[in-house]
């Protein structure tokens, strides 16, 4: 992988991006690339996986000359252990999300706040009917209370199974039981994996990777889900509209406020009150012609499934987003926000806002957002943005031009609604051959890899072989960038999709969410699988995520192909230090699950590998490759 590249046009493929980066030199604006440039070449015992620094016996560093910590732990054990923790924090990242979106649910079923509602009853009442909660003849939110107690009880220790196994077909929930991987509880999995990592606890690497899956399926089955679900009920679920993607969506003549981070509690207030008719006067009153929200990284994604909101950029277009210098104000709530973003914001006007107490960033402005203050101190926030108008250099402003369009909103529902209620078109195209198969391709960012390259070509090159494509978080722009996410993209696919999508009207590359949506993909999986009477394993299906940078994107790979998901990944995670670790993950879950990790940096090669997977998988359902 290319490391510290120095050259613009090797930094991202996309023009906006480049602008940027050549005004960022011009301006004297540190960015991701640079500083990576001073970090690199990487400590070789850290991405190796074999520094461990777990007690104070150590810091330890294996290597051939000192094979064995201080403890006797050794290089196998040293990098379970690493995986292990790295996993626990990635789970946390979307569990805890998960979990203030029950603290949402049980507010407003509580009546405690007036600013949040249910927007899907429809939607509330089929997951409890669902999970076994009454809910007929019963009030909404009688029925919320119960929904929110039963997830709050998956977060505990109490239970055998999380809640929505229910959806997991049997022959994956008996790999599960087997393995003793089955997800008992989020929190539970989540503290016991910080407990067997710590000093002389368990010490069987294979063990501890067997425990840093079951802590993924956690977050997959349980708190991711439990945090898409409910954001479906308070905000709707979505369903397909237009909307644009890249930095063109931010407008010269407005008061411009980017929204970032993960949950949409915070996000959908700013939205409202950039509608409210007395601030829009007051951003005219200003001098402004109107009030402009567009998203970034999922908090994006989040809106822009829901409401159409335009995406400005992903994980690497954040910082560069402000050197337009005609963004007045970033929001952020949690999670791949790069503290570099106040440092930037303060070369220009830009003022960050952070609203959660658990993601506060020294030198932003802390407006605390809770369930019963959220519309006042969105309108606080707004109104903090159109008094930043005023503040902006007119002659440091350059916006690139010409936003994209796309498609978005395909969840789940809206999936079977284009389908005509039932999977049986899809299925039927997948036994032709006219779909040979689906791929999620998810995830970052990451400087080391020229931006967004391996996440376009590899889904172009998968449309072009019949494969669908979804796509989630970061990979959401870059598609939709490259043109992939309107109906017309079909031109770019294979006969068979090309066929298929264009009878249903859909792109060829479908937007499914945020990252915590790759829970709809799941269940999306395990729907196809438990309709074909088969395992999740035996579909031609796979996951990607080509730029990934993340814990929780880490996470998310390991969920999948515990769940029974061929899952590519452009680099490995930091585990190439442990022989064993390493041929486990790219073989050996194979045996034990029945998917295990391609790693492969060539967006080509990648599809050619997964292309082989979907054939062999379609022959063993006794399909023409
Ligand atoms: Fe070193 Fe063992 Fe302590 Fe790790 S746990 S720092 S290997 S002594
Ligand atoms: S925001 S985890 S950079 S996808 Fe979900 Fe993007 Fe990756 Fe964060």
């Amino acid at each position: 992988m290319a490391k510290a590249i120095k050259n613009i046009d090797q930094k991202s493929i996309w023009d906006d991006a480049r602008q940027m980066l050549a005004k960022a030199e011009k301006d004297g604006v540190e960015t991701a690339w640079d500083r990576l440039e001073q970090q690199s070449p990487h400590c070789q015992f850290g991405e190796s996986g074999v520094c461990c620094r777990i007690c104070t016996m150590g810091p330890c560093r294996v290597s051939k000359k000192a094979p064995r910590g201080v403890c006797g732990a050794d290089a196998d054990v040293i990098v379970a252990r690493n995986f292990g923790r790295f996993v626990a924090g990635g789970s946390a990242g979307h569990s805890d999300h998960g979990r203030d979106c029950i603290e949402a649910l049980y507010d407003v079923a509580h009546g405690k706040t007036k600013d949040y509602t249910i927007k899907d009853e429809d939607k509330l009442r089929r997951i409890a009917a669902e999970l076994g909660i009454a809910e007929q003849g019963r009030e909404t939110l009688e029925v919320a209370k119960d929904l929110a107690e039963e997830f709050y009880a998956n977060y505990g220790s109490r239970r055998d199974e999380v809640s929505f196994l229910c959806r997991v077909p049997q022959k994956r929930k008996d790999i599960w039981h087997n393995l003793g991987m089955t997800p008992r509880g989020v929190d539970r999995e989540i503290a016991e994996m910080m407990h067997r990592t710590h000093m002389g606890c368990d010490n069987d690497a294979v063990n501890t990777m067997v425990h840093s899956a079951r802590t993924c399926l956690a977050d997959a089955w349980a708190g991711s889900m439990i945090a898409t679900e409910i954001s479906d009920i308070l905000f709707g679920t979505p369903s397909p509209r237009m909307s644009q993607a890249n930095l063109g969506v931010i407008k010269e003549d407005q008061v411009n406020i980017l929204v970032h981070g993960h949950n949409p509690i915070v996000s959908e207030k700013i939205v409202e009150a950039v509608n409210d008719p007395e601030l829009i006067a007051l951003a005219k009153q200003k001098g402004a012609s109107g009030i402009n929200v567009a998203g970034l990284c999922c908090t994006g994604n989040e809106l822009m499934m829901r409401q159409g909101i335009p995406m400005a950029g992903n994980h690497l277009m954040t910082e560069l987003a402000i050197v337009t210098g005609a963004v007045e104000l970033i929001v952020v709530d949690y999670q791949c926000i790069m503290p570099s973003l106040v440092t930037v914001g303060n070369c220009y006007h830009t003022k960050m806002v952070t609203t959660a107490d658990k993601a506060k960033f020294t030198g932003a402005e802390h407006v605390k957002f809770e369930m019963t203050n959220g519309m006042a101190q969105a309108r606080k926030v707004v109104q903090m943005a159109i008094a930043r108008f005023a503040l902006r250099d007119k002659k440091r402003v350059q916006i690139p031009k010409g936003p994209v369009p796309m498609m978005t909103g395909f969840s789940n529902e809206a999936l079977l609604a284009a389908l005509g209620g039932t999977l049986t078109p899809l299925i039927e195209a997948i036994k032709a051959g006219k779909v040979r198969g689906a791929v999620a391709i998810v995830g970052c960012n990451n400087p080391k890899y020229q931006q967004d390259y391996c996440n376009v070509n590899l889904a172009r090159e998968l449309i072009k072989r019949d494969i669908l494509v979804l796509v989630t978080g970061c990979v959401t722009t870059a598609a939709g960038k490259a043109n992939l996410l309107m109906p017309e993209s079909i031109s770019q696919a294979g006969p068979g999709l090309q066929e298929i999508c264009g009878s249903l009207g859909i792109p060829p590359v479908l937007h499914m969410g945020s990252c915590v949506d790759n829970a709809r993909i799941i269940q999306l999986a395990a729907m196809l699988a438990n309709e074909l009477g088969v395992d999740i394993s035996d579909l031609p299906l796979a996951g990607s995520s080509p730029e990934w940078y993340s814990e929780k994107a880490a996470a998310i790979g390991t969920y999948c192909v515990a769940s029974g998901i061929y899952t590519h990944l452009g680099h490995p995670p930091n585990i190439t230090g442990s022989e064993l670790v390493t041929n486990l993950a790219l073989k050996g879950l194979d045996e034990l699950v029945g998917a295990c990790f391609l790693i492969e940096p060539d967006p080509f090669k990648a599809a050619e590998h997964i292309d082989q997977r979907i054939k062999a998988k379609r022959l063993g359902l006794g399909l023409p490759a």
